[in-house]
């Protein structure tokens, strides 16, 4: 079984030497780092672990427009086209922990099409977030519930595990969101494709090196991104 780990990267050279270390101490993973030229010369660095890590890690360099959608986008097509039986999304900044990967590559290999790292299945599992942020995201996830009727705990996370043959079932060409509205989108389609999707609980610790790059037209689009997807689709029954 081979996983194809997709992660996006805007700045964070020091964060992603680490990541890819311990990615692969996990057998079967491999790694495909999405940069959109960042000005820190993170596409240097994954060119210098392609070469320490062959067969194993590449690194896509992107250019046009920059964004977690549409690096995603760029990352899943090609995903696609390969024989990976498991395709990851993960952030770079070391929010994610790799220890979690196997539960979930385990949970997709036993049949969910989409395997969510949950942040909030047992509880709160957030280290060093402000008590604002939290409530943030609490409410954001809970409204997202409400408006779209997704019956998950964490829908805004970015650490998910995909069967690749249901991803591929997607119709990926239909989204033009970004940030959160794009984890979203892509969580509401799988459901309304009616994909399996689980949670893996993961206890996810917000960065210490590198900025965020949460702008608040980012948080402003994931508030209209409901009302986009249910005026369109209707809201999810089954879940
Ligand atoms: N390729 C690409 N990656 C991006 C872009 N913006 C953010 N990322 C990456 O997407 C991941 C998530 O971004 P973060 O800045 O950590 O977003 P966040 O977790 O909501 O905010 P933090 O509190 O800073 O952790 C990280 O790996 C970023 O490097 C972008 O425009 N292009
Ligand atoms: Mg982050």
């Amino acid at each position: 079984m081979k996983t194809l780990a997709l992660i996006p990267t805007y700045n964070e050279r020091e964060n992603i030497p680490i990541l890819i270390r311990e990615l692969m101490q996990l057998s079967g993973v491999h790694v495909m780092v999405l940069d959109d030229q960042s000005p820190d010369g993170t596409g240097a660095i994954a060119d210098a672990l392609a070469v320490e890590y062959p067969g194993r890690v590449q690194a896509l360099h992107r250019r046009g427009p920059r964004g977690l959608g549409v690096s995603y986008l760029d990352g899943f097509r090609r995903a696609i086209a390969t024989d990976f039986d498991f395709v990851v999304q993960m952030d770079a900044d070391l929010s994610h922990d790799p220890r979690y990967l196997p539960a979930m590559i385990a949970a997709a290999a036993k049949g969910a099409d989409l395997v969510i790292g949950s942040r909030y299945l047992n509880g709160i599992s957030v280290v060093n977030w402000p008590l604002r942020r939290i409530i943030l995201s609490q409410c954001a996830n809970f409204y997202i519930r409400t408006v779209t009727g997704l019956g998950l705990r964490d829908i805004t996370t970015g650490y998910r595990c995909w069967r690749r043959a249901s991803l591929a079932r997607l119709p990926l060409d239909r989204i033009v969101s970004d940030g959160y509205a794009f984890l979203l989108d892509v969580t509401f389609m799988a459901a309304d494709t009616g994909l399996r999707i689980e949670e893996s609980p993961i206890i996810f610790i917000e960065r210490r090196q590198g900025a965020s790059k949460l702008s608040s037209g980012v948080l402003l689009e994931s508030l209209i991104a409901p009302w986009k997807l249910i005026l369109r689709h209707g809201r999810i029954k089954s879940q």
